[in-house]
């Protein structure tokens, strides 16, 4: 058994638009309103999946949700054509694209019973996304059917908010090593909310049957929040024995660096100092929102967006980093400049699970030539432009469920209709 990272990306759905919904989300509150597109928003994402098998990394994809979630709107004893606007664009929103917010997932060799354990996320604190679990978890249980290596859990219960892996991070000597797990948890953000509660937290640790003595519960800062960092993978992101973090992400920095150290003394902490990237460039640039990959020949690479590197600032202290005797060798900006408008960066769109690739579905692995099926369906399928006022019109929806059945059909998982 080879246990390796593997990225599933959330394919971008054909309703993608920008309605504002995500308050504390600085992208998503400035773009509200604008027009959106759909078709060239897949595209970027299938390109970016692209690249990363390029550089030798294991991909896998997830299918967008069935938008909108009529179920949904009959709950809330509505219609599409009657619903009020801000619950209309709930109903449509294809946030599921972020992948990082689906679960949370520990890998077998960090659990009690060896197996790969996967929580769907709740999402609860924005309406728009506390839909998705349900979607979400009926695709969790096909792609990790195998109950040999894997054990996947339904959400935690309200009122305990839970973003999934945006708020968590491991440590572990390499991926297929028993780490140490980081949950981040926020209490206040100033105006804006915490989303992530630290009773999800517990729960989630509690439920994948974790090790007491290598897990963290870390304190989202108020600042970072404050300032817009809604998840804390906006402010730092980990992989393997690196935690690659802005000085402000956590309340208690020098308390969490330690514990850190205590509990895997190996590990290797780069801090940005805020007098050189302050949140907010941190914020418009996403720098952190990277993913941070181990490329076949060892080194790392960060996986950034477009965005870092119009960032004079961002860049130049990227750059220096990068010219230094760092493990970070490799910058790749890759350009996902739609999810970007909406507050998601290249690491949003993924969701890692550290496994042996065949024990999974294979439906949901990725190769060059399913991309190029996949990018096909989108060309024919996807809308080219969504403005808010055309969510109520019956042709756009029509569009956007039709797109996504060849989606599915492509793909041979009807099944997900
Ligand atoms: O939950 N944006 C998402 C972005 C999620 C980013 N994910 C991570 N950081 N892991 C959110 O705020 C905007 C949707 C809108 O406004 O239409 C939105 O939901």
């Amino acid at each position: 058994m080879t246990l390796v990272e593997i990225n599933f990306d959330g394919i971008i759905g054909p309703s993608h638009n920008y309605a504002g919904l995500s308050r504390g989300n600085l992208a998503s509150s400035n773009n509200a309103g604008a027009p959106s597109y759909p078709k060239a928003a897949a595209l970027q994402g299938i390109k970016k999946m692209r690249a990363n098998i390029d550089l030798g990394l294991a991909q896998g994809f997830f299918m967008p949700l069935d938008r909108p979630n009529h179920d949904w709107l009959r709950w809330l004893a509505t219609d599409m054509q009657s619903a009020e606007p801000h619950i209309r664009a709930a109903a449509f929103s294809a946030s599921s694209m972020w992948a990082a917010n689906a679960a949370t997932v520990s890998p077998a060799p960090d659990t009690a019973d060896g197996k790969c354990h996967l929580s769907a996320a709740n999402l609860l604190t924005m309406a728009h996304r506390s839909h998705e679990w349900t979607g979400t978890l009926a695709q969790l249980r096909l792609a990790f059917a195998n109950e040999k290596h894997f054990l996947v859990h339904g959400p935690v219960p309200a009122p305990f908010g839970d973003e999934g892996a945006a708020n968590f991070m491991r440590l572990c000597a390499s991926h297929d090593a028993a780490g140490i797990e980081i949950f981040v948890y926020g209490r206040t953000g100033g105006p804006y909310p915490a989303r992530q509660h630290i009773e999800a937290s517990k729960a989630i640790a509690r439920a994948h049957r974790l090790d007491p003595a290598k897990i963290l519960f870390v304190q989202q800062s108020e600042a970072a929040i404050a300032a817009g960092a809604f998840h804390n993978d906006v402010v730092a992101v980990a992989n393997e024995r690196v935690l690659f973090t802005h000085e402000q992400a956590f309340e208690h920095p020098d308390q969490t660096y330690a514990d850190i150290k205590r509990m895997m003394p190996e590990a290797e902490i780069i801090i940005v100092p805020a007098n050189r990237v302050s949140l907010a460039d941190a914020i418009q640039s996403y720098l952190f929102n990277a993913q941070l990959v181990t490329l076949p020949d060892g080194g790392m690479a960060l996986i950034l967006p477009s965005e870092a590197q119009d960032n004079a600032r961002v860049w130049g202290w990227l750059t220096e980093m990068v010219e230094g005797n760092g493990p970070i060798r490799n910058l790749v900006p890759v350009d996902v400049r739609q999810s970007m408008a909406n507050g998601g960066g290249p690491a949003c769109l993924r969701l890692r699970v550290v496994a042996d690739p065949a024990t999974i579905d294979q439906r949901f692995i990725a190769d060059a030539t399913k991309l190029n099926t996949i990018a096909e369906v989108v060309a024919a399928y996807w809308p080219d432009t969504i403005t808010p006022e055309q969510l109520s019109d019956p042709d756009l929806l029509d569009k956007v469920r039709l797109a996504r059945l060849a989606l599915l059909e492509a793909a041979d998982l009807i099944g997900l209709a």
